[in-house]
């Protein structure tokens, strides 16, 4: 039988506006609604970014709390934290939900291995801020996902696990088709598959269009992937996706149409190597 594919939803984001689409979850209430959904659906994991009152972006640890009791009060779904934040953000404001423990504990939380055109702006991580993230997701005994916007932060991840701030093999995120950096082309797919530490795993999160073509092409590989509003707010050309649950459930056809079941959280624990 094939590996179970792991499907995360990438479900706020910072980005994202309800002008764009007002199917966007802001309150805790709405995101454990919508959490749930995905998960009935075939998520496995929740990415997670969480948003004041009036939808501004925020690391905020007890916004975070509030979403994360919402989330789990509900749904099994495991929960991977944003240290990516809003570019602009110190790093501070971004390890927020890092400052959560016990049972507030995220399950897992990203780690962005290098800077990057992100837009029209820069999503800012030089190597001091990104050791310090990672010494703060080890001391928390979270292992990273790393999330890689370009093919040197495969190589960076590398460096980081020789100062013993990254543990391989690690669980990867290839980023691809952000406007500034690395284009998501089946290609550019395989030469980031092949450049892996040995033993790795990966998931793949194409923005735009390319999300849901790209559920293919990670089935295909082997590997996992990342769909939500945080990336793409369209279930078909021009077609607003009613909510992250649509974008999963979109996955999770694609996935099982490439012999794949959709991970449950128990498999991801496993397949993820986490805790
Ligand atoms: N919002 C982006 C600038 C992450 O969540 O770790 C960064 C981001 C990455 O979303
Ligand atoms: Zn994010």
């Amino acid at each position: 039988m094939s590996t179970p594919m792991v499907i995360t939803a990438a479900m706020v984001g910072a980005e994202t506006t309800r002008e764009q689409t007002p199917h966007l979850p802001i309150t805790a209430e709405e995101i454990a609604e919508d959490a749930v959904r995905c998960r009935e659906a075939g998520a496995a994991m929740v990415h997670l970014h969480v948003r004041t009152a009036d939808g501004k972006p925020s690391q905020d640890a007890e916004l975070f709390r509030a979403a994360i009791r919402a989330i789990r009060k509900r749904t099994d779904v495991l929960i991977q934290t944003s240290t990516g934040g809003a570019v602009g953000m110190t790093v501070d404001q971004r390890c927020g939900p890092l400052t959560l423990t016990g049972e507030d504990r995220p399950d897992m939380a990203t780690l962005t291995t290098g800077t990057v055109n992100f837009g029209e702006e820069v999503f800012w991580n030089p190597r001091p801020l990104v050791r310090d993230i990672a010494k703060r997701i080890k001391a928390l005994g979270l292992r990273p996902e790393l999330e890689c916007f370009d093919v040197g932060m495969l190589d960076e991840a590398r460096y980081l696990a020789k100062e013993g701030l990254v543990d391989l093999p690690a669980h990867f995120d290839f980023v691809l088709g952000v406007p500034g950096t690395l284009q998501a082309r089946p290609e550019v797919l395989d030469f980031m598959i092949a450049s892996l530490p040995e033993g790795s795993t990966w998931t793949v999160a194409a923005v735009g269009r390319h999300q849901l073509p790209f559920v293919d092409e990670a089935a295909k590989r082997g590997g996992n992937a990342r769909v939500g509003l945080e990336d793409n707010i369209y279930v078909s050309k021009g077609v607003l996706a009613k909510g992250n649950w649509e974008l999963v459930a979109e996955a999770a056809k694609r996935a099982r149409a490439h012999g794949r079941e959709p991970a449950t959280p128990e498999q991801a624990r496993k397949l993820l190597r986490l805790s």
